[in-house]
């Protein structure tokens, strides 16, 4: 099918938002007959689309394939810029690598990058992500905020509250772990690691990388991660649509990002912290330097943890790897 028709009429079905769309109208809005509808309609299921037909009523899509390329995104995507740019490549070595030289390129704001796989996906410290094929959200959002340098790390959190909501949305309980970990249940279901494009002065990029594992059963996992990571499936015991859940970070994380820039970090903060589960408890912080045990007893304006030890003394956590 010609890309441009298949655009137009999954953006008809966009706007009929699950309802039923006569042939009639089909053929009017793009201009060719009801057989070459018809043909359409085939050409979309063979993509995988699941679409109901019923005489007198027409078409209405029951289910979108579970892909992550930019049509199953655009298709009821609720944004204004975040998701509306779309680099999918079925493999990648990292999407944060490409999203980068899209940075340089001069790419929009809400550039994503997005694929179904990555060969060297990576974490901080430059450790490896797991990033099997099909089965989880392996993604770059690029920003371009006009905050300075040092506030760049509230983007994790924002982008942590983002993911959090949208999870919670399907009816899962997540927890935060400082800075960029979403547990479930104690375990690993989502990474995020934020990179910048900047002069001392001035930010050009944020590039804030997430990993979400989505459908993963436990026999997925390599056996380095399977005692500590887990996925959506296997917390809700369903096939989760990856293309929606994107949808739904996209637009909480707009709003927040809207928010934020209009009235700085306190509300990204408060939620964040309804979140923690750090804050509060006993902690171990393996930073760069050394390693501290005290207690988290709170972050930053500027996102930082704050630690006191048994003796009292302060310390303000900039990145480091923790234990609870
Ligand atoms: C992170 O690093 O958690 C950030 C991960 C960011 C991944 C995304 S995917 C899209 C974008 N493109 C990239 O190349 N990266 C970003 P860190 O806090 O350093 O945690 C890394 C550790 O998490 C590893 O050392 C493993 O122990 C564990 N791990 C690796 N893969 C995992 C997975 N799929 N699920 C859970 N844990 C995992």
């Amino acid at each position: 099918m010609q890309t441009s028709i298949r655009k137009q009429l999954l953006e008809l079905f966009s706007k009929a938002d699950g309802g039923f769309l006569s042939g009639q109208m089909i053929s009017e809005k793009l201009g060719c007959s009801r057989t070459a509808v018809w043909k359409h309609i085939e050409d979309l299921r063979k993509e995988g689309y699941e679409l109901e037909a019923v005489r007198r009523l027409g078409y209405r899509i029951a289910q979108k394939p579970d892909k992550v390329t930019a049509n199953e995104i655009h298709l009821g995507l609720e944004t204004e810029y975040i998701g509306r740019h779309i680099h999918f490549q079925e493999t990648v070595d990292s999407t944060q690598k490409i999203a980068a030289r899209l940075g340089y390129e001069g790419a929009p704001e809400g550039t994503v990058v997005v694929a179904e796989e990555q060969t060297a996906g990576r974490g901080r410290l430059n450790r490896q992500w797991y990033s099997p094929s099909g089965t989880g959200i392996w993604m770059s959002i690029l920003l371009r905020p006009n905050i300075p340098v040092h506030q760049a790390p509230q983007l994790t959190l924002l982008a942590a509250v983002s993911v959090a909501q949208a999870i919670e949305e399907i009816g899962i309980t997540v927890g935060i772990k400082w800075p960029n970990d979403i547990l479930i249940g104690g375990k690993k279901a989502v990474g995020i690691l934020t990179e910048l494009q900047a002069d001392p002065d001035r930010i050009h990029a944020v590039i804030v990388g997430i990993g979400i594992n989505v459908n993963q059963q436990s026999y997925h996992f390599a056996s380095e991660i399977e005692n500590i990571a887990t996925s959506l499936c296997i917390e809700t015991g369903t096939h989760v649509n990856r293309a929606t859940l994107m949808q739904r970070i996209f637009a909480n994380m707009e709003k927040l990002y809207k928010e934020y820039l209009q009235n700085g970090f306190t509300v990204i903060k408060v939620l964040w912290e309804s979140y923690a589960i750090s804050i509060g408890k006993e902690i171990k912080a393996r930073t760069m330097h050394e390693t501290l045990i005290g207690t988290a007893i709170g972050i930053t304006d500027d996102g930082v943890l704050i630690l006191e030890e048994k003796n009292g003394s302060i310390h303000y956590i900039h990145s480091a790897d923790i234990e609870i």
